[in-house]
């Protein structure tokens, strides 16, 4: 087992070196094409900040998912420029990671950052399905005049990976009517909320290994309110830790991304949820495969 040293710059506070570590945070501090609140580039720090309060025991799995290592790599650095330059910046940083001997966490920066992740996954991990928790499904062909924008990372992930959308509540026309032309496994909220069997049937529409990217606007306002889009009647805490420990059961996760987060200075529970959310994760993915 590696040995935890403090480092204040860290998730948790706590490092490994690279090597020893189990889990891999990735902090991308992307913003270029959010449309309504702004300020996800402050996202990652907040996140790394509120998990500074955490404890490090799990009372419900009865273990410190830290003691297996945790290294948070730098910040990737964005020039101003066009869409493309960040996203290739991106998808050669993820491609330059050991992404299959440790599990890396990415945390957003706006959505936009998951396709060129999923794309470097793709390389090595082929036939991956990609859950994708979000109150908008972001599968418009363009957006404000970029293919590489937030609300169409999708729209870019789906002809590359099978997609499974979850807590969808805001969405075209359009949209709409490609989930029905394409047969996307699209999970919609108002759907969900009478169906109690639900997260099983999430659980079989994913294949063997699971990329999970979630949009912090798939949680409920009420519970994650800091984000850029909130939209009402949303997940809640245990919605989605229970849907990811169901998925533990029979899928591998193979890694995840946490985007969107625009904090505020009056919704720090956002990113603590945030940061729990990653932690939660952490030791699931443990439990798992042990
Ligand atoms: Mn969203």
């Amino acid at each position: 087992m590696p040995v935890p040293i403090p480092d204040r710059n860290s998730f948790l506070k706590y490092t490994v070196p690279l090597e020893q570590a189990k889990f891999l945070i990735l902090p991308i501090p992307y913003e270029q094409t959010t449309s309504y609140g702004t300020g996800t580039k402050n996202g990652p720090d907040a996140i790394i900040k509120a998990s500074q309060y955490l404890e490090l025991f799990d009372e419900e799995l009865a273990l410190e998912p830290y003691r297996e290592g945790i290294h948070t790599l730098e910040p990737i650095e964005f020039d101003k420029g066009p869409a493309e330059l960040s996203i290739e910046k991106i998808y050669e940083t993820v491609k330059a990671l050991p992404i299959k001997k440790k599990f890396l966490i990415s945390f957003g920066g706006e959505h936009s950052i998951t396709y060129p992740i999923v794309k470097a996954y793709k390389e090595q991990f082929p036939g991956i399905s990609v859950l994708h928790v979000d109150a908008h499904s972001d599968l418009q062909e363009k957006f404000q005049g970029t293919i590489y924008s937030h609300g169409s990372v999708m729209a870019r992930i789906k002809d590359i990976a099978d997609i499974v959308q979850v807590g969808i509540r805001s969405q075209t026309k359009g949209e709409y009517n490609l989930i029905k032309q394409r047969g996307i496994h699209t999970f919609y909220m108002h759907a969900i909320r009478s169906d109690e069997l639900w997260k099983e049937h999430v659980v079989e529409s994913l294949g063997d290994n699971v990329y999970l990217t979630i949009d912090l606007d798939g949680f409920d306002p009420s519970v994650a309110p800091a984000v850029g889009t909130p939209e009402p009647g949303g997940l809640l805490w245990y919605d989605v830790i229970d849907l990811i420990k169901m998925i533990t059961k029979t899928r591998h996760i193979i890694g995840c991304d946490i985007v969107e987060l625009a904090p505020e200075p009056h919704a720090i529970a956002t990113d603590f949820l945030a940061a729990k959310l990653a932690y939660k994760i952490m030791g699931n993915i443990i439990v798992s495969k042990s």
